[in-house]
């Protein structure tokens, strides 16, 4: 066994002991002991084997005893027992934040939780506030910690939780004296829509005092290791984030590098080599050795004879081919979008009021805002009925007399297509509306071939002018309904009906593959943050990065246009 494991023993039983409750002086005589081991500086076998345990800081007696039992048989008695007596889950529950040993000891017997699933069901509940000395807030806290372990667990992390602790940890570092620039590489720059990790890379010239800063910073949970130039560590949110400290000088290779793919990286190293270079994260060299230096990725590409590759293309999907051909597209960008097409309000499962929606929409810089809420197929959102949708466009129509010309409103709905692929409203309710968005909400697991000719129905449906989240994915929830995705953006580009790309970080959805090819068949793609309150505006960008991955110019994006090319893009739809 080494030092760690050995450690963590000790720890845990100072944990077990702690939840039943012994006299603190004997718990902490295991974490001093827990502690000595760890910050040995050798290995504890040698130790061991020279008879010397005593010697480690907080080891006595006893504890030499337990440890030469670990020792020769990989297993401690005392321990095992411990464990016994004391349900198996509580370890797990003792380490989630917040909660430790005390806490642990009271859910058990206070609440009867023994696992981290029936921990997080109470707190969900509100039952851990009713506790003496816990409240709303540590209950809440406790939750996010639970979030955070589940996430560490499943390995990948959403870009809608990753990018604002990275932009976080990114301002963090612009702040600290010596460092030149920063930014966030990897799978994040190039806007994937799950992370593994984050790359971070710092230009200065003092690389030790930048890492020493960045390991003490408060997102930090543990720092898993740290060298002369990168550190890597385990945040609180449970994400874990390298950081390479690069003089600026050789900034651009390092960024280059960093940023990924692999496979572009790959690609690129071919290219370097057929010049008679290598290429590498500090530079390139020619064949004499000599170094080229790059201070920013431009050069880094020009190097090689190519224009700056954006990084959402980097996936070595023909990127550098048809950046060596001159035929790079360009792409689209937020700054471009000037409306939104799905909204929700109060009337359904939003969470404020069209007035309150509108509002937002100005603040967030459009031009337009189609208020879409959900139909009454969907009764568990109070879907609106025709008669109700009636009321709320007078509504609409009042809120757009306050308003004036600084936004227009355009009243449509988000349609349900039922399980058999006709619309959730009569035609004439249909023809009553500014824009018809339809959407599947339910019984998404029909065999495909049902559920294409479903979607398909609803493409033909000349009331239709867009798809609303056609595939029905959750980005790390739930497959996609198994469609042939072909044959629907043919239908699609047919009949001019727009497809979604869903900004929520859960659904993104269009995903970027899909998105590139349906506008290579023809069809219109809308970038559209489906908000439920007035913050969801902010979301867009997600959607921009699925775009942006899906080799998307604005031309594209039907957002982009103004809303006169709007209404005239729906009066030549009937
Ligand atoms: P992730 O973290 O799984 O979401 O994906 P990435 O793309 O951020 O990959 P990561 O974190 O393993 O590595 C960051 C970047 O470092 C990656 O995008 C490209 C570069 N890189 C990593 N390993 C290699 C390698 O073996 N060869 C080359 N050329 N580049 C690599
Ligand atoms: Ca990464
Ligand atoms: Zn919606």
């Amino acid at each position: 066994m080494r030092n760690r494991e050995v450690a963590q023993v000790f720890d845990d039983i100072a944990d077990l002991l702690e939840i039943k409750g012994e006299m603190i002086y004997r718990i902490l005589s295991y974490r001093r002991a827990a502690e000595g081991i760890r910050s040995l500086g050798r290995d504890i076998r040698e130790v061991w084997k020279e008879h010397a345990l005593r010697e480690i800081s907080g080891v006595g007696e006893a504890i030499e005893a337990k440890i030469d039992e670990l020792m020769r048989t990989k297993k401690l008695e005392f321990f095992e027992g411990l464990r016994k007596e004391i349900p198996a889950g509580l370890i797990d529950v003792l380490h989630v934040g917040d909660v430790g040993p005390k806490r642990a000891a009271r859910f058990w017997r206070e609440l009867d939780i023994t696992t981290v699933p029936a921990l997080e069901k109470a707190a969900r509940g509100g039952r851990l506030r009713e506790l003496s000395g816990m409240g709303a807030k540590s209950e809440a806290r406790i939750l996010q910690n639970i979030e955070a372990m589940k996430r560490r667990e499943r390995g990948r992390i959403s870009i809608g939780v990753a990018l604002p602790i990275a932009e976080q940890l990114v301002a963090r570092l612009k702040q600290l004296p010596g460092v030149e620039a920063v930014e966030a590489a990897g799978s994040l720059r190039r806007w994937r829509e799950t992370v593994g990790d984050l790359d971070l890379l710092a230009a200065s010239d003092a690389p030790g005092e930048v890492l020493q800063a960045f390991t003490s910073f408060p997102e930090v949970e543990r720092v898993l290791g740290r060298g002369e130039t990168k550190a890597s560590v385990d945040l609180h949110s449970g994400l874990k984030a390298q950081l390479w400290v690069h003089p600026p000088a050789r900034f651009g290779t390092a960024l280059q590098y960093a940023t990924g793919s692999q496979a572009h990286n790959v690609h690129l190293r071919e290219l370097a080599q057929n010049r008679g270079l290598s290429l590498s994260e500090h530079g390139f060299k020619d064949s004499v050795g000599r170094e080229i230096l790059c201070p920013d990725e431009v050069k880094v590409y020009a190097t090689l004879g190519l224009p700056w590759i954006p990084p959402e293309l980097r996936e070595d999907r023909d990127e550098i081919a048809a950046a060596a051909a001159g035929r790079l597209p360009r792409l689209v960008e937020e700054s471009q979008i000037r409306g939104e097409f799905h909204a929700h309000t109060q009337w359904t499962d939003g969470a404020s009021t069209l007035q309150e929606m509108a509002e937002a929409a100005r603040q967030a810089g459009l031009e337009y805002l189609v208020i879409t809420d959900h139909t009454q197929g969907l009764g568990m959102v109070n879907g609106l009925t025709p008669e109700r949708l009636r009321e709320q466009r007078r509504e609409l129509d009042q809120v757009q007399a306050r308003l004036g010309d600084s936004l227009r409103l355009l009243h449509g709905a988000e349609v349900e297509i039922l399980a058999d692929g006709s619309l959730d409203f009569d035609d004439r309710t249909l023809a009553s509306l500014d824009l018809v968005a339809a959407s599947i909400h339910t019984s998404l697991r029909q065999p495909r071939e049902k559920i294409t000719a479903r979607l398909l129905a609803a493409i033909r449906n000349p009331h239709v002018d867009m798809i609303g989240h056609p595939t029905g994915r959750l980005v790390l929830g739930r497959e996609a309904a198994d469609l042939e995705v072909g044959p629907i953006l043919e239908a699609a580009a047919d009949h001019g009906v727009a497809l979604e790309i869903n900004a929520h970080p859960e659904r993104l959805d269009l995903k970027d593959v899909h998105a590139r090819q349906a506008w290579a068949t023809g069809c219109l793609l809308a970038i559209n943050c489906d908000a439920h309150k007035p913050e969801d505006f902010a979301l867009r960008r997600y959607g921009v990065g699925v775009a942006r991955r899906g080799w998307l110019p604005a031309e594209a994006v039907l957002n982009t246009r103004g809303v006169d090319q709007i209404l005239t893009w729906l009066h030549g739809r009937g």
